[in-house]
């Protein structure tokens, strides 16, 4: 059987809802979602699976000027990804739209959605939060623009007119065999996972600069046969300041942290782990290149 097959990547700001839209046309939990900018770190690989198509989603951290190396390499992601795409789905909100055209035109990110082989649509996201007059006027300014082949306004928190964005993706999806098995959902091990959930609700939980401070990383996954799954998982601050802050009052805080990333891990995996939480200061670690491809952040 002849099958359609490609690569679709979502870029846009943060904040934009990227992820969102990522889940939600996957089904799946797969990326980590909070109201605040920057979750996103790497880039998150999905596969929708059907009969007679594959799309594979990459999701990938917001752009944004970087300022440390970290976020540089949060960029990296955002240019492979790019590089990998069949179809480019850049994201927007219907906010300030005169202003995101005059982004969308800087050279950075016109650099970005240059390539030539690429189809290219323009999402316009959360238009639940917006009204017909602001949707419009934005459709046509993008239309006119002709920078993207399609504008396509949705709401990915309400799953408004995702259909819509979906055919037109198989639309542009090319003739080719599929690239994943059927039952592979994403090219991350579960640890990997894992340790996104925690990172998740450190920055549900958390404020001001720690979330932002903080990496996770999976010691130990010890699948057992009897009994539940032993999960150690280390929680990497920058600073020893920040020790006490990740603990909370006579550990209430990293208690709290434990029971909310346990559920959440255990939903996702669906079965019950036990959850071993340890905090460990890596200097600097944002700006540290060493520490950096340590925790994954280099190809
Ligand atoms: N009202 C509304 N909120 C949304 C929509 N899509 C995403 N959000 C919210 O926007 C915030 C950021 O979403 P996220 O997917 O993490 O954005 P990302 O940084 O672009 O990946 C979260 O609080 C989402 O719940 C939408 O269609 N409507
Ligand atoms: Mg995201």
């Amino acid at each position: 059987m002849q099958t359609k097959a490609g690569f679709v990547t979502i870029i846009g700001k943060p904040n934009v809802g990227k992820s969102t839209l990522t889940n939600k046309l996957l089904g799946e939990e797969l990326s980590i979602i909070t109201s605040k900018p920057q979750t996103t770190r790497k880039r998150i690989l999905g596969v929708l699976d059907e009969k007679e198509y594959q799309i594979i989603f990459l999701d990938t951290p917001g752009i944004l000027e970087p300022k440390y190396l970290l976020q540089e390499k949060l960029l990296e992601f955002v240019e492979s990804s790019v590089k990998d795409a069949d179809v480019l789905i850049f994201m927007i909100t219907a906010k300030d739209i005169a202003k995101e055209l005059e982004s969308i035109q800087k050279e950075n990110i016109k650099k970005l959605i240059s390539k030539k082989s690429q189809r290219k649509i323009l999402v316009i996201n959360k238009i639940d939060l917006s009204n017909e007059e602001t949707i419009t006027k934005a459709l046509k300014l993008f239309e006119n623009s002709n920078l993207f082949e399609k504008v396509i306004p949705i709401s990915a928190l309400e799953n408004y007119n995702l259909d819509t964005l979906l055919n037109s993706i198989m639309e542009y999806l090319p003739i080719h065999p599929k690239f994943y098995p059927d039952d592979q959902l994403t090219d991350e091990p579960e640890k990997f996972f894992v340790a996104e959930k925690i990172r998740e609700k450190i920055l549900e939980i958390y404020h001001d600069e720690i979330p932002y401070s903080v990496e996770v990383y999976i010691e130990q996954f010890k699948e057992r046969e009897k009994g539940k799954d032993y999960i150690s998982a280390v929680i990497v601050v920058e600073r020893e300041s920040q020790k006490p802050i990740i603990l909370g009052k006579k550990g209430s805080s990293i208690k709290k942290l434990g029971n909310a990333a346990r559920q959440s891990i255990e939903d996702f995996l669906m079965r019950e782990v036990y959850l071993e939480l340890r905090v460990k200061v890596v200097e600097n670690w944002r700006k540290d290149k060493r520490a950096l491809k340590n925790f994954g952040y280099t190809y």
